[in-house]
């Protein structure tokens, strides 16, 4: 039996991609999307293959999402490349993980700098290798003065350490007197984190169907709309991308052009 909502499902037509990404493009688009690429080790397992094959099929993905956000004109992608509790792993999936960066940046900067897309990074540069370091230091600057997407890796980040850290540098400044007790709230407080340069998220994506926010931008994502997906990060396509968009505009088109409960304060 045909209902309503079945009849017009029915008649609906499949959309190309690039049909959607032109729908999509006409209606208010996230200024910062932030992912948690989880399931490398989940997809590899079920192909008998070693995790690190998980991680090099991921990459690739990453490079296609971030096409697409650039397509999108979306301004800021946040991608949780490695966290703070990633050292844990075994030293050869750490010393693999590490070497990501200088493969996709060896492989994929020229296109990088083509397309005008800023390589930013947040996160704790003390424990990152010096050969990791210098190839992300490379890509920030030879791309810093270009004006699309913002590709910003987060590597060895940890929400928690971040906050840790603006609450030092903030009594810091108390003590100094460069700052008054009065003068903390919201804007002064993120004005101390490593994300001081951005937007907060507007929509946060975590594959893999896990149903946590495992320390990721904690302070930031305070009003970000939230989006999970069963599907491993390595069986990411350009179709599920624009699946969350497409949520976060149904969603955000009931506010009647106020876009964030943060912006009915
Ligand atoms: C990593 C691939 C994506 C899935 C998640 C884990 C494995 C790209 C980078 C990267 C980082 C910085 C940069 C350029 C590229 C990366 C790590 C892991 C540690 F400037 N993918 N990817 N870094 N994976």
């Amino acid at each position: 039996m045909l209902n309503k909502i079945n009849l017009w499902k029915s008649s609906r037509k499949t959309l190309s991609i690039d049909e959607r990404i032109e729908h999509v493009l006409k209606q208010p688009i996230p200024n910062h999307i932030a992912i948690i690429m989880d399931g490398n080790g989940r997809w590899a397992k079920k192909r008998a293959l070693p995790r690190i094959a998980g991680h090099h099929e991921g990459m690739r993905v990453v490079r296609k999402i971030t096409m697409l956000a650039n397509k999108l004109n979306i301004d800021t992608l946040t991608l949780y490349a490695f966290s703070t509790e990633n050292w844990k792993r075994p030293k050869q999936e750490v010393d693999y993980l590490m070497g990501l960066p200088e493969e996709f940046l060896g492989k994929f900067l020229p296109e990088l700098i083509e397309e005008n897309v800023k390589v930013c990074m947040i996160g704790n540069n003390n424990r990152i290798p010096e050969h990791t370091k210098r190839a992300v230091q490379k890509a920030i600057d030879k791309t810093s003065s270009n004006t699309g997407l913002k590709l910003n890796f987060a590597l060895n980040y940890g929400g928690r350490a971040e906050i840790l850290e603006a609450v030092k540098e903030i009594s810091n400044d108390v003590r100094n007197g460069k700052l008054i007790e009065s003068d903390i709230d919201d804007e002064c407080f993120s004005k101390y984190l490593m994300t001081h340069n951005l937007t907060d998220p507007d929509l946060l994506i975590r594959t893999s169907g896990e149903l946590r926010i495992s320390n990721f931008m904690l302070w930031q994502i305070a009003y970000s709309e939230l989006w999970f997906t069963d599907v491993l990060w390595p069986d990411f396509k350009e179709a599920h991308l624009l699946e969350a968009v497409e949520a976060y505009q149904r969603r955000t088109r009931r506010f009647g052009g106020i876009h964030s409960e943060e912006s009915q304060k």
